[in-house]
């Protein structure tokens, strides 16, 4: 019984572990000089454009350091390996504050999938899904929101990205958005398999 128990825990923590993995790198911006967006390096990480800043202002990050967008000309993207058919759990979390409120525009996440022998540049995606927004004018302010959604990771695509953007613009925007902690993972349906595939061999050889 005890040796019963301690298989379901190894089984349950196997499990955890995996589910819980994040498929990104420096997810939560803990790692780099801060600064300009362009003028540092974002381990992990590529952008485009100058409108954003790796910063540590208090009271705006997740731990210690957060990235923050306020202008529809830049934006973040880091790429993951998928297998197709695989679904994949993509979040982040936001935080527009009263002192700085992000208004005119909206903060986007979005999931794109490639294929490696095809390319991964503009106009090679082999899917784009606008996963969630940040809605400056009905989001709350001065509290983290999750903004995020779940894709499949279509035939032939070897190659995801996450990509995390300002978007929406409307007249006299202004603000930023700070994004933290950036998750993403498989959805457990194939590893929960295995693992109960796992228990049956353990027990059967009992
Ligand atoms: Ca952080």
């Amino acid at each position: 019984m005890v040796r019963k128990v301690m298989l379901c825990s190894l089984v349950l923590g196997l499990a955890a572990t995996a589910a819980s993995a994040n498929l990104l790198v420096n997810g939560g911006f803990e790692d780099g000089d801060t600064g300009q967006l362009g003028t540092v390096a974002l381990p992990g990480w590529n952008s485009w454009g100058p409108s954003g800043w790796h910063h540590d202002d208090a009271g705006r990050t997740l731990d210690t350091k957060a990235m923050k967008l306020w202008w529809d000309d830049a934006g973040l993207w880091q790429d993951f390996a998928v297998t197709p058919g695989v679904t994949y759990d993509v979040s982040a979390q936001t935080l527009s504050v009263s002192a700085e409120p992000l208004v005119q525009w909206n903060g986007l996440i979005k999931a794109e999938f490639y294929d490696s022998a095809v390319g991964t540049g503009p106009g090679q995606a082999l899917l784009e899904v606008e996963l969630d927004r940040f809605y400056s004018a009905s989001d709350p302010i001065d509290q983290w929101v999750e903004i995020g959604g779940s894709a499949i990771a279509p035939a032939g695509a070897d190659v995801g990205r996450v990509v995390l953007m300002i978007v929406d613009w409307q007249p006299d925007p202004g603000g930023a958005l700070n994004i933290d902690n950036v998750v993403v993972t498989p959805e457990p349906g194939a590893l929960a398999l295995l693992g109960l595939g796992a228990a049956v061999l353990l027990r059967r050889r009992r």
